[in-house]
């Protein structure tokens, strides 16, 4: 019982720091996006639930080989015996850590997924076709048609993506959110845009031998730019 307290404690001090330094180190690319907070936050939890897991099973198992390893030759080690209340307490615990960063995701993904409240601008509209291999962007509330789109400062956007042709997915990794174009229906997804600056729309799903020059710049800039675009777009 010693020797279990022992390794319980080494274990659970690692998966703390670990835990902890995924929190102070940032590890993932700039974030964009109000969602980039919301799905950073949801991908570092569960890299601290897994920093836990890791480093107690990483303990338990060094510790056994280093204390319990054979000294000299003619010894035998001690009788294996099976522990009910461990195998027991393993299941629950990691049971519920599994039903605990399923809820999180699931939580985090209605969020990021519903209509967004709260903005002082209606929902920027942009429908996207894609096609092997080009992006092309429309504002319907604006009349505007553009291969380089233009996004406002913390106004809400709606994507609502479609296809010429086969399975396409627009990623502008900045904002974290990644979606399916798909030929024969509409799907949306919803960012809120919220660094200024030009991002990389990307396609994330292999369409074909262009595949990986299919991207196009996007530009989030203030209010008053946007304004500016759309007059020179229209003209
Ligand atoms: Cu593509």
């Amino acid at each position: 019982m010693q020797h279990f307290a022992r390794a319980t404690v080494i274990g659970l001090a690692l998966g703390a720091v670990l835990a902890l330094s995924f929190f102070v180190i940032d590890i993932t690319p700039p974030r964009a996006s109000w969602e980039a907070l919301e799905l950073d936050l949801l991908f570092k939890t569960y890299l601290a639930i897994m920093s836990i897991v890791f480093s107690l099973v990483l303990v338990f198992l060094v510790y056994s080989v280093l204390v319990f390893r054979r000294r000299h030759a003619e010894e035998r080690g001690a009788p294996f015996r099976s522990n009910a209340l461990l195998e027991r307490g393993w299941l629950i615990v990691t049971t519920v850590l599994v039903l605990v960063a399923a809820l999180d995701a699931a939580i985090v993904l209605d969020k990021v997924f519903s209509p967004r409240t709260g903005y002082a601008q209606p929902e920027l509209e942009v429908k996207v076709t894609a096609s092997q291999w080009a992006w092309q962007f429309e504002y319907p509330q604006y009349g505007v048609r553009t291969a380089q789109p233009v996004l406002e400062q913390q106004r809400p956007v709606l994507f609502r993506l479609t296809s010429r042709d086969v399975v396409h997915s627009l990623f502008v990794p900045e904002f974290r959110m990644k979606f399916d174009a798909l030929p024969g229906m509409e799907t949306r997804m919803r960012v809120v845009p919220t660094a200024l600056g030009q991002f990389k729309a990307v396609c994330a799903e292999a369409c074909g031998l262009a595949h990986t020059f299919m991207a196009a710049p996007v530009r989030v800039v203030t209010p008053d730019e946007f304004q500016r675009w759309l007059a020179e777009q229209r003209r």
